[in-house]
Formats: C-alpha cells, sequence, structure tokens
C-alpha cells in the first residue's frame, strides 16, 4: 500500500472513530467490545462470602485466586522489629510487616472487600502503619492505621483496579520506616484471574543504610546522612546480600513458565532489573495493564512494581541483577535462578570460555572448571594488573579475607602485612591454586581452617596476587602468569 493511500485510509479511521464516539454520547453502543472493567464497575461488585487471605513469606506467593468470586477477605498482618543478618557477620535491626523484608505477600482480586487488621507486637520500640497503592483513600490506608507497640488496628477498603502494588509504612520519618525493611507487595488479580503459569515468585529489591560501610561487621545502625545523600550500602533482593543466593535461590524447570512479581521498596534508588541469558517475554509495565514484550531490562520505581513473565529454554544458573551493576556485584542486588533440566543445544549450544559474563558474580561458586589451566599473556602494566587484580579480589577472596585484606580473626588470616605471605610467593600461589588446610601461622597467630581452591586462570591469580602484595603495607612482589604456571 503506498503512502497516500495509507494516510487517506488513516484519514478515514479517524472520522469512523469520530462518528462512533459521537453515538457513543447519544445511545448505548451495543456492538462494541466488551469493554474492561473500571474502578467504578468493580466498585459495584458484590462479595460473596467470607475467607481468611493466606500470606506468605518472600520469594513465595499465596495461590492464584482463579475463578474466585469477590469476598470478604480478612487479612492479618504483624509488624515485628527484629534483628537479621545483611550479610555474613553483618547485622541489622530490620522492621518487618510479617517478620520478613519484603513483607508478607498479600494476594486478592478485584471486587474484594479486605477487612485489614494491622497489629504492632508489644516487644517493638515504635508506633508504625501501612499505606497500600492498592487502596483508594487517604494515605492509602496510612491516616487510619497508625497503630502503637502492643495495639492492633482494623480498617477495610475494597480492591478496584487489578495490578500489582507496593504496601509501606508511612510513619514519620516515612525514609527511615521504608530503609529499615517495611514494604512489600500486595496483588489485585483481574476477574477471572492472571492467566496460569508453572513458577510464581515474590522478589523485592531495597536499598540500606548503614554507619559502616558495606561488610563493616557487627550491629550496624541505620545511617541517615546517607540515606539523605542516597549513598547505599547494600542494594539487596529480599532484605539480604544472600536473599536469593544458592540455597535461597528460586527454581524452575526447564520448559516451564515462570511468572515473577517484582517490586522495589526503595526507599530511594530504581532498578534497572534483568536476568542475565534470559529475555522477558511479558512486562506488565509498572504492574498495570500496559504489556510489553520481549524486553531485556525493566524499569522498577522506587515505590513501584512489576510483573515479569518467561519460559526458560535452558538449564543453567541464570543470574538476576540490578544492572546498575555496582549494585549487583559489589552491593548485594544480586539473586539467582536455577533452573535443572536437559541441555537444549538448538537454544544455546556454548563452550565455557574464558571471558564468558556468567562467571563474574562472587557469589557463584559452582561454576564450570574447565580451562582454568589455560595461561593468558596479556602483557599488561604493573597498574593494570593490580586494577584487574583488585576486581578479582573484590569477587572472590574479599568474602573471606575483607575488603582492607584485614581478615578475621581466628578465622580467615589477614592478608595485609602478612607474614606468611610475604615470605614466599611460590607458597602462596600454591595456595590460591590449590587452596589450604591445615595450621598455619599468620603473624604469630595461628589458624586452622580450610581456604578452598580457587577457580581462576594464570592471569587471574597473577592479578590478584600482584594487587594483594601490593596494597595494604605488603613487600611489593609482582607475579607473572608464567610464575603461576610454574606452579600448576
Ligand atoms: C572461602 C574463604 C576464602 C576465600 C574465598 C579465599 N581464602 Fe585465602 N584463606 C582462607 C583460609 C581459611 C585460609 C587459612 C587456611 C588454613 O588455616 O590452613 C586462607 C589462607 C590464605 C593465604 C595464606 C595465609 C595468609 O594470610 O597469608 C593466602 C596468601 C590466601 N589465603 C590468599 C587468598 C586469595 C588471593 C584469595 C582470592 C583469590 C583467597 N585467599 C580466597 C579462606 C579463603
Ligand atoms: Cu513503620
Amino acid at each position: 500500500m503506498n503512502t497516500k493511500t495509507q494516510s487517506l485510509k488513516n484519514k478515514l479511521g479517524v472520522m469512523l472513530l469520530a462518528l462512533g464516539l459521537l453515538t457513543l454520547g447519544s445511545c448505548q453502543n451495543k456492538d462494541a467490545k466488551p469493554t474492561k472493567m473500571t474502578a467504578d464497575m468493580a466498585e459495584k461488585i458484590v462479595v460473596k462470602g467470607e475467607a481468611q487471605a493466606e500470606l506468605t513469606p518472600p520469594p513465595f506467593v499465596p495461590k492464584p485466586v482463579g475463578k474466585r468470586e469477590a469476598t470478604k477477605l480478612f487479612v492479618n498482618l504483624e509488624i515485628l522489629e527484629q534483628e537479621g543478618e545483611m550479610v555474613d557477620g553483618v547485622k541489622y535491626m530490620y522492621w518487618t510487616f510479617g517478620g520478613t523484608v519484603p513483607g508478607s505477600f498479600i494476594r486478592t482480586r478485584v471486587g474484594d472487600e479486605i477487612e485489614f487488621t494491622l497489629k504492632n507486637h508489644p516487644d517493638n520500640k515504635l508506633p508504625h502503619n501501612i499505606d497500600m497503592h492498592a487502596v483508594t483513600g487517604p494515605g492509602g490506608g496510612a491516616a487510619s492505621s497508625l497503630v502503637a507497640p502492643g495495639h492492633e488496628v482494623t480498617f477495610s477498603f475494597k480492591t478496584l483496579q487489578p495490578g500489582i502494588y507496593v504496601y509501606h509504612c508511612a510513619t514519620a520519618p516515612v525514609g527511615m520506616h521504608i530503609a529499615n525493611g517495611m514494604y512489600g507487595l500486595i496483588l489485585v488479580e483481574p476477574e477471572g484471574g492472571l492467566p496460569p503459569v508453572d513458577k510464581e515468585y515474590y522478589i523485592m529489591q531495597g536499598d540500606f543504610y548503614t554507619k559502616g560501610n558495606y561488610g563493616e561487621k557487627g550491629m550496624q545502625p541505620f545511617d541517615m546522612n546517607k540515606a539523605l545523600k542516597e549513598d547505599a550500602d547494600y542494594v539487596v533482593f529480599n532484605g539480604h546480600v544472600n536473599g536469593l543466593v544458592n540455597e535461597n535461590a528460586i527454581t524452575a524447570k526447564v520448559g516451564e513458565t515462570i511468572r515473577l512479581f517484582v517490586g522495589n521498596g526503595g526507599p530511594n534508588l530504581v532498578s534497572s532489573f534483568h536476568v542475565i541469558g534470559e529475555i522477558f517475554d511479558r512486562v506488565h509495565v509498572e504492574g498495570g495493564d500496559l504489556v510489553n514484550e520481549n524486553v531485556q531490562t525493566t524499569l522498577i520505581p522506587a515505590g513501584g512494581a512489576a510483573m515479569v513473565e518467561f519460559k526458560v529454554n535452558t538449564p543453567g544458573t541464570f543470574v538476576i541483577v540490578d544492572h546498575s551493576i555496582f549494585r549487583a556485584f559489589n552491593k548485594g542486588a544480586l539473586g539467582m535462578l536455577k533452573v535443572e533440566g536437559d541441555e537444549n543445544e538448538k537454544v544455546f549450544a556454548g563452550k565455557i570460555k574464558e571471558g564468558i559474563y556468567l562467571p563474574e558474580g562472587g557469589t557463584i561458586q559452582n561454576m564450570p572448571k574447565t580451562e582454568t589451566k589455560k595461561v593468558v599473556i596479556e602483557d599488561k602494566t604493573l597498574a593494570q594488573q593490580i586494577a584487574d587484580g583488585k576486581s578479582v579480589f573484590t569477587r572472590t577472596c574479599f568474602a573471606c579475607h575483607q575488603s582492607e585484606g584485614q581478615g578475621i580473626e581466628g578465622i580467615f588470616p589477614p592478608l595485609a602485612k602478612s607474614d606468611y605471605l610475604n615470605a614466599d610467593v611460590n607458597r602462596a600461589i600454591k595456595t590460591v591454586i590449590n587452596g589450604l588446610q591445615g595450621e598455619i601461622t599468620v603473624n604469630n597467630v595461628k589458624y586452622n581452617s580450610i581456604m578452598t581452591s580457587q577457580n581462576l586462570n594464570d592471569q587471574e591469580i597473577a592479578d590478584v596476587l600482584t594487587y594483594v602484595y601490593n596494597s595494604w603495607g605488603n613487600n611489593k612482589t609482582v607475579v607473572s602468569p608464567q610464575m603461576v604456571q610454574k606452579n600448576r
């Protein structure tokens, strides 16, 4: 069709549309395709019966509403202020809806009448409330739900619009309550329910601000100044650095369809949600009705959510990240989807080689042991080796030997000013290649623990040791890939 007839057709279309709108104004248009349910229509839905809402901790969600009719739904949510672990040895006082971060997942359908009871545990120190983005009313419920420790309040609302909505505490200082973990998701399914899928999971990102920097041990209080500057120490999925990693990973089988309810509690940062090695078949943008297809990375605003759907075609570990990538590899915004099943060579038949993207996650300990013996001679300058070595260190050694090589007393020996390290470079190389076990003495302190062998190639080992030797008061030895090769 040429452009002229096209534009003529368009004009005709516009005229017909205008005509249609005119007739719509004067009489009921019986021939129009079924209109979507509006909030006004939902308001008129008469509920049948009563039910107690099932609440689930992340990453799980209650069972789908399916074909059930709108009902009177009782939700009982308990606020708990409780100590938890941000990452190994780092403690944080979380404020939670239901004992988890994010809070319990609430699943409803459009037209439900929710009788919501918010309980503030007597051991808590502070008053709290709840603002649900699924509520049409003052403060999203916050105005009616302020509750002191040892008290409970009940209020009710009707769900008028389908979607996936954030809820959060809105007690002053609001930012602080959210920063401490007071957020979660409430799903309002459309009439007839969402299309069925094989697996559904609940993931929520949040940013945390602590007195100490990333990884600093001990009880870490909230830092208002860093929060004001939006300078997060931790950006995590499901409340903890390992909230969605290894034994906390979400799982599926090859061929299954997956729906992720992904929220972002903030308080500050916007998430560039991405699953490495997957393409989202469908994204309910911002949790609403608009569906985008074939999406690589979707933005989840602070205080917003999305529904992300895809089928898994190949087995493997798919790494879930905030693609603002320093957050993923350095602040904790990294999770895993483990897919089991038969290889599908049509879809993916890659050989694992040097330079593949996947192995970057320091938390991925099960990467295939292949080709690590290859020497990669790149003729790097010392500065380049140190820079590359630092990046190997922060994703591999850092977890045990700590950010400044200081180690952890009695468990992980220091690399900073380590007499053991500085005495014998070949022994250090062998330690990284083969691991180390049994009693050793470092700076007059005895250690008797196990270091697992590090799955790194010669260049990486050369770089990381060069970085270590040229940091924290060590003796500035330069390690070449050839020296590593000789110790294999
Ligand atoms: C999972 C924890 C862990 C990781 C990761 C780890 N180490 Fe170790 N490392 C240890 C432990 C534990 C020991 C002491 C083993 C013993 O007691 O025999 C040790 C000992 C050492 C030593 C000798 C003792 C010293 O303090 O000088 C060196 C050198 C060393 N590690 C370097 C590294 C480097 C480089 C990396 C990263 C490529 C690394 N380690 C990763 C746990 C770890
Ligand atoms: Cu609160």
